[in-house]
């Protein structure tokens, strides 16, 4: 019998290098496994039935390697995607690890760093390219600061937009096929961050010179560490047309940054989530930003990835239970969902239009006395995703 929640790579999850490479270091504990070859990485992400495998500049090739050592590393990874037929859908740059970006990297307040920070993107933006990436991921890590009076938040914005116009130009320039996606955080590492959440990052992306090039990157732990809806923020992105990709794991409001294995906190916020993608048929990457509790070995890295799969497909044959189930869909009718679709002012915006608004005489008492009948809609979505339905 087929398992119906085994990955396979037509359902498009992807893994980070540094996910399932995360060591488990953390502020107050020093790394608890080995370095895993990006090579080796390839390899059990196929076995496992991932389509793909992103990567930080840095995650694949050191820090300040020599060019020799450069080749080396780039040789054994593409024997391994070319081995496993794994894709590399994104690419991003590391601005953040280094001591050089300890003020910020696009935003820092020395031209020169700035200037090093772009040269950096520029290089990774030709490795990703090279690669395949077609989309290019964006977290400010080091974008923000604590000293309040160190820098005028409306000048690093400037310095930020001037950093991705550049990031546009360059790949305008190269003719490749590549689109920016931003990642908001609001704080951690720095005490506060710039573009801290999805409607920041919305509003300044019009602001960019190529603003179609341009469109977000959202993060279920980092909305949630606001306190914010994570399938609005994802909602209102679709709605925009900028969701070019998607960072999924799991977070606890008012926590640190936990990058949890996808659905293993806030269950019916992963729900929710699933639903909103299948239902919209978003065709991006299902791409997990998430690493394996500190507690585990190799072995528990690779059945966190497993884990985070299983769960995004269990969650997505709850979708289509939700959307197939009479019940349900008679509570849909019930609660008036399709009326949201029809126009307040089916005339448009014109004299006329405005007139008959206004002539319009409601009857208040009845809609004032009217119930909208959430109560059995939200136990019946209830009751599909505890699988008693
Ligand atoms: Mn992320």
């Amino acid at each position: 019998m087929t398992d119906p929640y085994e990955p396979r790579p037509e359902h498009h999850f992807t893994f980070g290098l540094w996910t399932v490479g995360n060591r488990g270091r953390d502020p107050f504990g020093l790394e608890v496994r080995p370095v895993l070859d990006p090579g080796e990485a390839v390899h059990c992400l196929a076995d496992l039935g991932a389509y793909g495998v992103n990567f930080h500049d840095d995650d694949l090739v050191p820090f300040g390697s020599s060019p020799a050592a450069r080749e080396a590393i780039l040789t054994r990874f593409r024997a391994a995607l070319d081995a496993t037929g794994l894709h590399v859908p994104m690419a991003t740059t590391n601005l953040f690890s280094q001591p050089v970006f300890r003020d910020g990297a696009f935003t820092a307040n020395d031209p020169d760093v700035r200037r090093f920070a772009v040269r950096k993107t520029f290089e990774a933006i030709d490795l990703g390219a090279s690669l395949g990436a077609g989309v290019y991921v964006m977290w400010g890590g080091r974008e923000g600061m604590e000293c309040e009076a160190a820098k005028d938040v409306r000048l690093a914005l400037d310095r930020y937009k001037e950093a991705l116009d550049l990031c546009c130009a360059f790949v305008r320039d190269r003719g490749y096929d590549v689109r920016f996606a931003l990642e908001p955080k609001p704080n951690e590492p720095r005490g506060d961050m710039f573009l801290p959440t999805v409607g920041h990052a919305l509003a300044f992306i019009e602001t960019l010179e190529w603003p179609e090039m341009v469109g977000l990157n959202p993060e279920l732990a980092h909305e949630t560490m606001s306190g914010l809806n994570f399938t609005h923020a994802v909602a209102q992105t679709l709605w925009h047309g900028k969701l070019f990709h998607i960072d999924l794991n799991a977070q606890r409001i008012g926590r640190y940054d936990q990058d949890f294995r996808f659905g293993s906190e806030g269950i019916r916020d992963a729900f929710n989530l699933v639903r909103l993608l299948e239902d919209a048929a978003w065709d991006g990457m299902r791409h997990f930003d998430a690493h394996a509790y500190r507690t585990e070995d190799t072995a528990g890295v690779w059945e966190f990835a497993r884990g985070c799969m299983r769960t995004y497909l269990i969650l997505a044959d709850k979708a289509r239970r939700f959307r197939e189930d009479p019940e349900i869909r008679a509570a849909l009718q019930d609660v008036e969902a399709a009326r949201l679709a029809e126009p307040t002012s089916p005339a448009g915006l014109g004299a006329d239009a405005l007139a008959a608004v206004q002539a319009e005489v409601p009857d208040l008492t009845a809609l004032q006395a009217k119930s909208y009948a959430h109560e059995r809609l939200d136990q019946l979505s209830l009751e599909i995703l505890l699988g008693v339905r």
